[in-house]
């Protein structure tokens, strides 16, 4: 039988050696404050569509319900910051830092297996695990904090007194008894720049997220329209939003570059994503071609041709506007041609113009036709 602090030091060592930054144990017993607060939000609808947050409050807070052996949470940090976020070329739509690289599910699971056999060969014994990584329903950051792994910021993200808040969390669920971390402890102190720069005001109290405003929620998880009203807001983000991490000081002082080359901006899409050309993308197959093994694949061509659009209107972009167009005429997904009818009203451009009142005459669809009205009633601004 292994002893149980000697089975703590080797995790911690194998752990660093896989390329974790944080590391850190608790029981896999319910996370009784995370669930209240995770049942108060989600009484308040603001899971959006989210279904799988919706399911049971104590589901979601214990890990026993995702394996009944377990009996420790090994929860994980990785840094996935890849630097600063250079100057838009003018013509890009930009993309949240944990997205710039491959697909961290499958990239950190790979690890979080290899981590596991490993431990069975130096401890000698058969470890029953469940390995995951934002993919199961549990309370990652409630785990991760009662782990020592971070304290939760008025952004509602874990963050870490010495790498920030830039990292994904990862578990292993073991059915082997661990010492267990201190929870982690720490402060916002005065600070509020996170609720007073988050462009939609969707931070609605310190370390509550309506999912309803938020630009990650509306350009990823999202599979309908977004509002109108939010889509200025929404800026130049064509998939996921860092405001609130980008203003907090932790990051500012402490965020350190990931060392998994995965995560770099060259082994995925990038900073940017070239707006005009993914305009252009009208099958499914070319769209998996582009973006496959990335995180972008998760709101579907349609979703991130529909960011794309509100991206271009945002920037007021006229050199899209052939491709907008094309959008408007070919595609085949109504929320694609409605979200080009709003970023051509937007541009406001005279063939802009001419477009939507020719598509105005061919359109079937109930919805893109109220788009097409509302942009040729809303938009050009100054053409007169
Ligand atoms: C649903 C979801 C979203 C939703 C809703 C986000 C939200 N804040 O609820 C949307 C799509 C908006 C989203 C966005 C993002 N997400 Co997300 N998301 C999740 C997911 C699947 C569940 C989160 C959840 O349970 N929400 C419900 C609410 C009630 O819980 P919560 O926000 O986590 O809040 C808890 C704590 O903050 C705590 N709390 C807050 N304040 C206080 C104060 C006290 C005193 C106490 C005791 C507790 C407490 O209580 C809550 C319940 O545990 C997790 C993965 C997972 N399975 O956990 C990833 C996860 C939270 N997301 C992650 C990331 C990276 C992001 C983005 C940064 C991506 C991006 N750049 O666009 C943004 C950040 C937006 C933000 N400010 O939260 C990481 C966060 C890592 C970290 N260091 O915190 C996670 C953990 C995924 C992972 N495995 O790495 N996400
Ligand atoms: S991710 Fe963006 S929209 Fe969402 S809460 Fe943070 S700043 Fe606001
Ligand atoms: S920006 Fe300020 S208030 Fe928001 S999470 Fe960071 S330290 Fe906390």
């Amino acid at each position: 039988m292994v002893k149980f602090d000697a089975a703590r030091r080797i995790l911690e060592e194998r752990a660093r050696e896989a390329g974790f930054d944080l590391v850190g144990v608790t029981r896999a017993e319910p996370l009784e404050a995370g669930g209240e607060r995770l049942r108060r939000w989600q009484e308040a609808g603001m899971a959006a569509d989210m279904d799988y947050m919706k399911r049971p409050v104590a589901l979601l807070s214990d890990p026993r319900s995702l394996q009944k052996s377990a009996r420790s949470v090994v929860s994980l940090g990785v840094s996935y910051y890849p630097g600063d976020h250079p100057e838009n070329p003018g013509d890009g739509g930009r993309v949240a830092r944990y997205a710039w690289g491959r697909d961290y599910h499958e990239v950190i699971k790979k690890r979080l297996f290899r981590l596991r056999a490993e431990l069975e060969e130096e401890l000698g014994c058969r470890i029953k695990a469940r390995a995951f990584t934002d993919a199961v329903p549990l309370l990652e950051r409630s785990a991760a904090q009662h782990a020592g792994l971070g304290f939760f910021g008025r952004n509602s993200c874990l963050i870490n007194n010495n790498i920030g808040s830039y990292f994904f969390i990862a578990d292993l669920l073991v059915d082997l008894e661990l010492e267990p971390d201190e929870p982690g402890s720490g402060t916002c102190g005065r600070c509020t720049r996170c609720i007073n720069d988050c462009p939609t005001g969707a931070i609605k109290a310190p370390g509550v997220v309506d999912a309803r405003l938020c630009i990650s929620y509306l350009t990823i998880e999202n599979q309908g329209d977004i509002p109108r009203e939010l889509r200025p807001k929404v800026g130049e983000w064509a998939f996921g939003c860092d405001i609130c991490q980008e203003v907090c000081p932790y990051n500012k002082r402490k965020a350190t570059k990931s060392c998994w080359p995965e995560f770099s901006g060259e082994a995925g899409a990038g900073p940017y994503l070239k707006i005009k050309e993914v305009l252009e993308i009208r099958s499914d197959e070319e769209f998996e071609h582009r973006f496959g093994g990335t995180p972008l694949t998760r709101p579907g061509r349609a979703g991130l041709l529909r960011n794309c659009c509100v991206a271009a209107g945002n920037l007021k972009l006229e050199e899209a506007a052939p491709a907008l167009i094309r959008c408007l005429r070919e595609d085949s997904s109504p929320l694609v041609r409605g979200h080009a009818a709003w970023a051509l009203g937007e541009i406001g451009s005279k063939e802009a113009r001419d477009a939507l009142e020719a598509a105005a005459k061919e359109e079937k669809n109930h919805r893109c036709l109220e788009e097409i009205e509302m942009a040729l009633r809303d938009g050009f601004r100054g053409l007169e």
